[in-house]
């Protein structure tokens, strides 16, 4: 039970630094010759490659007529443990503090749990067929196993909250964590998803021409239309919405269309909630418009909405792990938390955009309204997956120590003049 002795383990070391923390037999309290014992040992190795990015190109071909399964499955028995393992050893990097809390321990267990699940293969015939039916199993068990893997995660932020109140730094590298740990999680599941996929047999019903998770004619307009997916209240608001490109021509990628499907959803919700908090007291919502643009690099979507706007200062906020955190508001608890609500949806669509090159911005004007922009790759050969890698220089990221700002610290009192007066 890995839970079990990991939750007995004893990380405690100082408190509040982000330290190097390698995992060993002694702290986690594994016996010798049990399979666990040799799980440092394998992260070691597994980490020192750098994972392998694959373009689309790349991941259209696992899923065509000259590739086969063999092939994917000697890829991933070296390329799932290589990312799992790279951050690994970022999680062994987080403050004692952090780690050591029920819920990322928990989130460590899985992960070592599903290591070890996918080393077994390594010594297994890729020729055999039973041994590719065995890797298709232990992914689904492997995927399923760290679907909770977000909330899980926040539980261990606010478990971490409540003993350091936040602070810049603290922040600060809980947001770098964050977004390296789930660009990997992102990038480990769309392996997963893609082998999954190709090789059960079946092909798609509703989208029969997706290879995977990827359409080769991602029809960006109709993904912002719904037709990917129940928008539920959206469509609706679509009737008053408009939609449009300067060509008025369909616009394809090659994409994942149920990221760009999490993207936008995120989005529109942001849009809708601004515009009707926004006018309360009107009966009339000005519409949310979508503009979406094909050039020769990159391929542009533009949502826009007039719900007032957000301040400036605050834009970094809604992106920020450790301030969209809020604890489940408590009844009868009426204090509004200015960001509860939010939460990780805004920075998880970024990763998302990011991902394969692109990236999500927010325009604001205060006292008008936001725009939106999802930036994306418009040519498959630019998009590559964009993967972090354990090396020093993540190291030295973590080692980050609280030392003073380089800017000064604007103060509002004003400025007592007696103190220069000159002797006359
Ligand atoms: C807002 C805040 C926001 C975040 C993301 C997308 C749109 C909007 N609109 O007021």
């Amino acid at each position: 039970n890995v839970t079990a002795r990991l939750l007995l383990g004893e990380n405690c070391g100082s408190a509040d630094e982000w330290h190097r923390n390698t995992l060993t037999t002694k702290q986690t309290g594994w016996t010798k010759g049990s399979p666990l014992a040799s799980v440092p040992k394998h992260i070691e190795h597994f980490s020192k490659f750098s994972p392998s990015p694959l373009s689309m190109k790349q991941f259209l071909d696992f899923g065509s007529i000259n590739a086969c399964e063999k092939t994917s499955f000697v890829f991933l028995r070296q390329e799932l443990p290589v990312r799992l393992s790279n951050i690994m050893k970022e999680i062994n990097l987080l403050p004692d503090k952090l780690l050591t809390t029920p819920s990322v321990q928990i989130v460590q267990s899985w992960y070592i749990q599903s290591l070890m699940e996918i080393l077994e293969f390594l010594d297994k015939n890729p020729d055999d067929h039973k041994v590719l039916g065995e890797f298709v199993d232990a992914l689904v068990t492997i995927r399923n196993r760290h679907n909770d893997v977000v909330p899980t995660m926040a539980q261990g932020i606010i478990e971490y909250k409540e003993v350091f109140p936040q602070d810049p730094v603290t922040n600060q590298n809980i947001q770098y964590f964050l977004d390296r740990f789930y660009m990997s999680r992102i990038s480990i599941r769309m392996l997963i998803n893609q082998h999954t996929l190709i090789f059960d047999g079946a092909t798609n019903p509703v989208h029969p021409n997706t290879i995977g998770s990827i359409d080769p004619q991602c029809q960006v307009t109709e993904v912002v239309q719904g037709k990917y997916g129940r928008w539920n209240c959206v469509t609706f608001f679509f009737s008053s919405s408009h939609v449009g490109n300067k060509k008025s021509q369909p616009i394809s990628i090659v994409y994942v269309p149920s990221h760009l499907y999490h993207m936008l959803f995120e989005l529109f919700k942001n849009a809708m909630r601004a515009t009707i908090e926004c006018h309360e007291n009107s009966n009339n919502l000005p519409p949310i418009q979508v503009m979406v643009s094909l050039g020769g690099e990159d391929m542009s979507i533009k949502v826009s909405d007039k719900g007032g706007g957000v301040p400036f200062r605050r834009i970094e906020n809604l992106f920020s792990y450790m301030y969209s955190t809020a604890p489940a508001p408590q009844i009868g608890d009426h204090t509004r938390t200015p960001l509860a609500g939010f939460g990780y949806g805004l920075p998880i669509s970024r990763l998302y955009a990011k991902y394969f090159q692109g990236d999500l911005q927010l325009y604001s004007m205060e006292g008008y309204g936001t725009d939106a922009v999802i930036y994306l790759k418009a040519l498959s050969t630019d998009s590559i997956e964009r993967l972090p890698v354990y090396n020093k220089t993540a190291l030295k990221n973590y080692k980050m120590s609280q030392e003073a700002d380089d800017w000064c610290v604007p103060s509002k009192e004003p400025l007592d003049l007696a103190n220069f007066k000159m002797g006359k």
